[in-house]
Order: structure tokens, then sequence, then C-alpha cells
């Protein structure tokens, strides 16, 4: 295989050159640029999160984020760290975080193209017991369709409408998973070269998995269906299942994604509405797994996360997702 073919110790930016070049060959590289800023802040989020300990930016900021929740020392740095390495992007027209009440206009009018939402530090509330978390984007365009650049149409956009979409994954490994609509592609940061290097390429969802993950002490409040499913999944008849819940969703998506299963957060008393976010983490997992061969509900009536058109930037979504007999399982019980 001629040099320039070779699979081996591509990194990830040599990875979405040579995907752009496949798919867009008038590409102007904007894209593997602003991807680029990810994946710095990604080493950089990765270090610390590595070392947590030694830099008194393990526990509480002492603050609460725009959901009210109690804002970890980590999750300000590493939102920090995202702002300022995708403000610095040409490309990027609009920054949307989880951690900010609203979106930040950067490059309007300066060539702009593109809206990156992100969880900068998804589950950070594991973070001070060495549990993993993650990084979570979505890449949207903000010049088509005449969005106003700079307005929130240009931000509230389906989910099916992503570009790109993916995570990082600070685990025992430092995983990373991304997708620009053709396939899924995972790579590992080697620090031995300071690159995320290839390790699988068109990842393949498992259909069936045997997993269920959830959070079993919310099950009371669940809608009847996902109790049912619950008491099956434990039969004999349906193996039984095993039961995984890390409580990060990075963690649960990318088990779900190499091993199958299925993750699910339905509605509750406390989170009527489900309590992950549509926007930077249900579309973007939604994108990878779908793209991976899985499917991705919002409950019962299959209705794709991808299709809901969302009505505001912090809105939450019940979701089910993973593989395709395994979700399917559940939908037959709702
Ligand atoms: P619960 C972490 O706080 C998070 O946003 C996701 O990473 C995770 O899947 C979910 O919430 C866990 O929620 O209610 O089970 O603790």
């Amino acid at each position: 295989m001629s040099p320039k073919h070779s699979r081996e110790f591509l990194t990830v930016q040599q990875h979405i050159l040579l995907q752009q070049h496949e798919k867009a060959p008038g590409a102007s590289g904007q894209f593997s640029w602003l991807l680029s800023g990810i994946t710095i802040a990604a080493k950089i989020i990765a270090d610390r999160v590595r070392r947590l300990g030694l830099f008194s930016l393990s526990g509480a900021a002492g603050a609460e984020n725009v959901q009210g929740e109690a804002q970890q020392k980590l999750d300000v740095f590493a939102n920090d760290i995202l702002l300022r390495t995708l403000g610095m992007r040409d490309s990027v027209a609009i920054l949307a975080s989880e951690e900010n009440e609203e979106p930040i206009v950067c490059n309007v009018g300066g060539g702009g193209h593109y809206v990156v939402l992100f969880d900068p530090l998804d589950g950070s509330s594991n973070i001070d017991c060495n549990v993993g978390v993650g990084t979570i984007f979505s890449i949207l365009r903000c010049d088509g369709e005449g969005r106003g650049v700079g307005g929130e149409s240009a931000v509230l956009q389906r989910g099916a409408q992503q570009v790109a979409a993916g995570y990082i994954f600070y685990g025992s490994a430092v995983s990373l998973a991304y997708t620009t609509g053709s396939g899924v592609h995972l790579f590992t940061l080697d620090n031995a070269i300071g690159a995320f290097v290839l390790t699988q390429e068109h990842v393949r969802i498992p259909q069936r998995g045997g997993i269920y993950s959830v959070n079993e002490a919310n099950s009371l409040s669940f809608p009847e269906g996902y109790r049912r499913f619950l008491e099956w999944a434990k039969s004999k008849e349906a193996g039984p299942y095993s039961s995984r819940y890390v409580g990060s969703m990075v963690a649960d998506i990318h088990r779900t994604l190499l091993k199958g299963g299925v993750f699910f957060y339905p509605p509750t008393a406390k989170a009527p509405e489900g309590k992950l976010r549509l926007m930077y983490e249900a579309n973007p997992m939604a994108m990878i797994l779908e793209q991976a061969g899985g499917l991705a509900f919002v409950g019962g009536d299959r209705r794709r996360i991808l299709e809901v058109e969302p009505r505001s930037l912090h809105q939450r979504t019940p979701l089910i997702m993973g593989s395709p007999e395994d979700v399917e399982r559940v939908v037959a019980f709702l």
C-alpha cells in the first residue's frame, strides 16, 4: 500500500483530511483545522484529568452552571480551554456550551461557517473518584438555509443537520470517536507522540449486546413500560441481560458502541423531560450510534432523536439508544 494510503499511525487530522479529499475534494481544510481545535483542547484536558489531584482542580468550583448543577473546578477549566482553542478558529462562527447560558458569537462575518456545541466535561460529578468522564461535541453549519448567523436560529437546528459529532472519553485510555456522516472512527491518544492515532475505522455496533444501562434507582417513577422491560430483562427468557451503568454518558455510550446493548434515560419524577440535553449530549451521541448502525429514539413512539425540532439551547430529552435489537426490545414494552 503506498505511503499515501497507509492507515498505520494515521492521526485524526490526517484522517479528516483523507475523508475530506475522498468526500469533498474541493474542501478548504477549514473543517479539519476546526477539529484540530477540539483535539488540542482534549489533550490539555486529558492531561489535567490524569493529574487531577496535583493541580488542586478537584472538587467543586463553588458556583453553579446554567443547569443549577454544582460546577466542578475541572468543568470550568475544560470549558475555558475549549472556548479559547475554538474561539481562535476563523471557521467558527458560534460556540455553545453546557456551561454558558447563551451562545458565544465569535467570527461572524469573518468567514465563520460552523456552530460548535459541547459539553466540556460530561460526568464531572464522578471526577473526584477517578470514574471516566468525557467531552461531547456537535458541529452544525450556520450559513445555510438563510440562518441568521448569531441568532438562536443558527444554533437551534435538528440533530439531522449535524455535519459532525463525537466525543473524547478520558478513561483508562483517552479515546476519541468522531463521525462526519461517513461512519464512526476511533482514535487513541498516544502520549509518546502527543497525537490521537487511528485504532478502528467504520465501527459497527453489535446488533444485540444483552446489556441494559439505566439508573434503576429512578425506576419507581419510570413510565410503566420501562419497568416491564426491566422485569423481562432479568428473566431467564431474556438471557438474562447484564446491567452496566457508570453514570457518565460518554463511558456508557462508548461501552454500548463497542459491546452493544441499550442505554436509556426515561422521564422521571425529578426529570419529567428526561435529564440529558438534546443539543450537546443526545444529538451527537445519536449521530454516532446511528452512523455505527444503531438506533436512537426519544421513547416508545420511535421518534428519532435527530428529528427533534429544538426549542431552546439547554432543553432536555428522554432517550433510548444502542443496538437495534436491544432498543427495539425496550420500545416493544413501551
Ligand atoms: P443520573 C452526568 O451528570 C450526566 O449528565 C450524564 O453523563 C449521565 O449519563 C447522567 O447525567 C447520569 O444521571 O441521574 O443517573 O446520575
